[in-house]
């Protein structure tokens, strides 16, 4: 297998374009016929040929202005159609056609449970037709669909319905117009089954949009959720940046076969069933959230990502990484607490630090790409929402606006790059942002190192800063970035002290660290202060600071900003667990564990917050804070630290767990934060008397109306293997057993389950009617549960864990390359670990390597992560 790197720095605008296209697609399972008609235009002088891209075709004619074309002036790969001796402006007829029933890659277009439905980004749609397949060609799309109406009563694809017709032979034709020209990996069909539900927005100009959800038959009170999402999207988009809807109707499709959580097609999102069926008995309160920012997300898209879209996929960020940030500020507004950003900030440091540590690590923008699939990461996500965040704590609130409202008025209706964005908020702000490129440039997190220094005679405490990033996979040198560092300083009781400094603070407190070192004074500080650096993790890096233990407590106990509070709790719990981890101490001091028992029983902090500080430090976290790991060391730390800390949380967690349980279930934030806070409690008490929390689980599966409270019975069961388990496991089971999507949560506890038997139960859950690895979610639910989340048995010191998984890559290789890409993730980061493991896990990668049809996208990543 041998597929080459494109470079960023090799992009070249479009030979032609295509500014329209017909396409009319006749279903079939194993024989779809794809008729399309293009409008080609060549763009500037030169005399190159056409060059289509199209894979898995079978083509059928060509012909180009009516004229079939002869076989001497045409070529075809397995990856493209050249034609040749073309004039400047011409028509293309081409019949291809293609097989979806045997489609198992959920790319292109498919079958998902009977339904036919399409996927094309990134570049999907080459396996529908042959076409000019990036995102830079921007075309009308005129789309009839033809099929059997009773079995597919629905046939739907982007835009407005401008015509239906039956056919002579008794099937049904359904044409589809989209005004708006859009890069193909936008276009979507849809034919299929479903129950509807409608509803309607007005938008601020007055303007009816008809809202439709289409859910598989029989689940129409799961889908009420999804739709007020919607509608609180659209109109919250309204006024956060006065951007309306713009076609007469949104259309979204659930299904059960999707390989990541949605697609934004323009007005026609397709969506993984998991992100919109949801009800109380079905669903937990983080699917509920989830279900509000997926939702969110493809909605905002509509402006960036479709209006405005990338001129290459190295731009991937422009539209996701913004894109990200819009929905995690819709989701913070919707629920209005701090701990938005708290679960933020978990995801880059547990999984983008560990992107940026090892073999993928690429900057927001990357700059090679073998496999497009590959570079929908937290990376370009996550960090790119948070290079975005930086620039709107940077310009503040209204810079930010001024400069979106910028960014539309030059580009809409354009294929831009993330150059032209940053450009917008310069220039609407006349401000410089030259340096603050780097992070686009620049793959790794940034280390701030802070020190300081009190005078008492001037009364003047000074911070000296300096800033570095070591080297990446596929970068070696680094260079100082522009990192904004939002301030605080507070007394030894926890108050807020004025910052009085002749140094250049932006609104809330925010200095710029912009070189190597640099140095902060403050004026009139009456004592020795104790700082905050990264109030609200104002930047994605790693931040040192020689804290006391006195220090930390007193910010987790009383600082102003939540995410500090957490932060600061949680160095602290890294601190003593490392110290246990490499045998320098044996014991958690009481000072620390009375801090942990003081949040527990302060009534001034609010249930959510509670529950993350009374949290431990998650293991891919700690992963990520040192180089070489002995795993289970740690996890052994982790333990001693458990068992050490849960006597003394005991009584509160008792006694709080039984004032927060709830007569009535409400999905409101406050009874949403009580269930988050008495699952805490629940598996401290777990850890303090097993028999009283098996018990409690036990009692609470029972009496529990709500999926949320029973799955947390059932997790800390599992977690804690209770005497309870198995009966439970067995009751959800019988329950849920024909509902795939509830069945996850079940199969997720199976594989991360804490047991020696579990090798052995993993072959008995293989085998379940539910469990089907070509479908994603199942797929996922099982082994990222066991080789994500058991670390235990992931890393048993046989090597078994690792060939398990090895076995399952290897089988869905062939299945569904995206999945297994993503699955195999846990291997690739054997570096991290100390040998025996280390070597067991590499030998598991070169056996991966040999693979024979190995495809393209484990190419990459194996490849990459061998070499490294
Ligand atoms: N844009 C899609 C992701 C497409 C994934 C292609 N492998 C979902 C999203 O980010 O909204
Ligand atoms: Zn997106």
């Amino acid at each position: 297998m041998t597929a080459k790197a494109k470079l960023l720095s090799d992009y070249q605008a479009p030979d032609f374009t295509i500014d329209q296209i017909e396409l009319t697609i006749e279903l079939d399972a194993e024989n779809t016929k794809v008729t399309s008609t293009l409008r080609v235009q060549r763009q500037g002088k030169h005399d190159r040929p056409l060059i289509l891209d199209g894979e898995q075709l079978q083509l059928q004619s060509l012909h180009i202005d009516g004229q079939a074309v002869p076989q001497q002036q045409y070529h075809q790969t397995d990856s493209t159609l050249t034609i040749s001796d073309i004039g400047d402006e011409l028509t293309v007829d081409i019949v291809v056609t293609i097989n979806p029933a045997a489609n198992t890659s959920l790319e292109g277009l498919y079958l998902s449970d009977g339904a036919f439905c399409t996927q094309c980004e990134a570049e999907g749609f080459r396996k529908i037709t042959y076409y000019l397949d990036r995102p830079d060609v921007l075309a009308r799309f005129t789309t009839k669909i033809i099929g059997d109406v009773e079995q597919f009563p629905f046939m739907l694809s982007n835009g407005n319905q401008i015509a239906k017709q039956q056919l002579a032979d008794g099937r049904t034709a359904v044409t589809w117009q989209d005004p708006f020209p859009k890069p193909c990996y936008l276009f979507a069909l849809v034919a299929g089954d479903f129950d509807l539900l409608e509803d309607s927005f007005t938008t601020m100009s007055g303007r009816d949009v008809c809202l439709q959800l289409f859910v598989d038959k029989g689940n129409l009170d799961r889908a009420d959720y999804a739709m007020e999402s919607l509608k609180n999207s659209m109109a919250w988009d309204e006024k956060v940046y006065g951007l309306e809807y713009d076609l007469d109707i949104y259309m979204v499709v659930a299904v059960d076969f999707f390989n990541m959580g949605a697609m934004e097609n323009k007005g026609l999102n397709v969506f993984n069933s998991k992100y919109v069926l949801a009800n109380p008995s079905s669903a937990t309160d983080q699917d509920f959230n989830g279900i509000e920012s997926v939702i969110g997300h493809e909605y905002f898209h509509n402006w960036t990502g479709n209006r405005v879209t990338c001129r290459d996929w190295f731009q991937l960020s422009l539209k996701e990484g913004l894109t990200v940030f819009r929905d995690q500020c819709f989701s913070e507004d919707m629920t209005g607490s701090a701990v938005n950003r708290i679960d933020d900030v978990a995801i880059i440091r547990s999984h983008q630090f560990a992107e940026d540590a090892g073999p993928m690590a690429h900057p927001i923008r990357p700059q090679s790409v073998i496999e497009m699939n590959n570079f929908y990461t937290v990376t370009v996500y996550n960090k790119g929402a948070e290079v975005i965040r930086m620039m709107h704590t940077l310009l503040g609130a209204d810079g930010f606006r001024r400069g979106m409202d910028l960014y539309f008025e030059r580009h809409d209706g354009q294929a831009v790059t993330c150059d032209d964005f940053v450009a917008a908020m310069e220039d609407a702000n006349s401000f410089d942002l030259s340096h603050f490129k780097t992070w686009y440039q620049q793959a790794g997190t940034p280390e701030v190192t802070v020190t300081d220094h009190y005078d008492a005679d001037s009364q003047t405490y000074t911070l000296e800063f300096s800033q570095q990033t070591p080297a990446t996979a596929d970068q070696a040198d680094k260079k100082a970035t522009h990192v904004p560092l939002r301030l605080g300083l507070y007394d030894s009781d926890g108050a807020a002290l004025p910052l009085n400094t002749d140094s250049p603070l932006t609104d809330g407190n925010v200095y710029s660290l912009i070189t190597d070192t640099d140095t902060l004074v403050f004026n009139g500080v009456a004592s020795h202060p104790t700082p905050a650096l990264l109030k609200g993790f104002s930047a994605p890096i790693k931040l040192s600071y020689d804290y006391s233990d006195e220090q930390l407590l007193t910010l987790s106990q009383h600082c102003d900003d939540g995410f500090t509070r957490w932060d600061a709790m949680q160095t602290l719990l890294a601190r003593y667990i490392w110290g246990i981890a490499d045998g320098v101490i044996n014991e958690v001091p009481t000072q620390v564990i009375a801090g942990l028992v003081a949040i527990s029983q302060n009534q001034h902090i609010d249930d959510a917050l509670k529950a993350r500080l009374l949290q431990l430090p998650t293991v891919n976290g700690l992963l990520n804070q040192r180089e070489q790991i002995d795993i289970h060391a740690l996890l052994d730390a982790l333990e001693t630290i458990r068992q050490q800390v849960a006597p003394a949380l005991h009584q509160t967690c008792t006694s709080l767990y039984s004032e927060l349980q709830q007569s009535q279930y409400s999905l409101d934030a406050a009874s949403i934060a009580k269930r988050s806070l008495s699952a805490s409690c629940l598996s401290w008490i777990a850890e303090a008397n097993g028999q009283q929390a098996d018990q409690l689980c036990q009692s609470l599966y029972d009496s529990s109306d709500n999926m949320t409270e029973q799955l947390n019975a059932l997790t800390i069961a599992n977690r804690f293997d209770l005497p309870c388990r198995s009966s439970l496991m067995d009751q959800f089971e019988q329950r849920w057993q024909d509902d795939g999507l509830v069945m996850d949560k079940w199969l997720n506890l199976q594989g991360c389950w804490n047991s020696e038997q579990c090798f052995d139960n993993l072959k008995t859950v293989e085998a379940k009617p539910f469990f089907k690895l070509t479908n994603p979610n199942r797929a996922r639910s099982l082994i990222a549960g066991f080789a994500a989340m058991n670390y235990r048995y992931f890393h048993a010191e046989d090597g078994s864990g690792y060939q398990w998984l090895s076995q399952k890559i290897q089988n869905l290789n062939s299945i569904n390359p995206q999945i297994a890409a993503r699955l195999i993730n846990p291997l690739t980061q054997w570096r991290k670990f100390t040998a025996p493991q280390s070597i067991q896990m590499k030998a598991c990668l070169e056996q991966i390597y040999q693979l024979k049809d190995l495809s393209k996208d484990l190419h990459e990543i194996v490849g990459k992560s061998l070499e490294y």
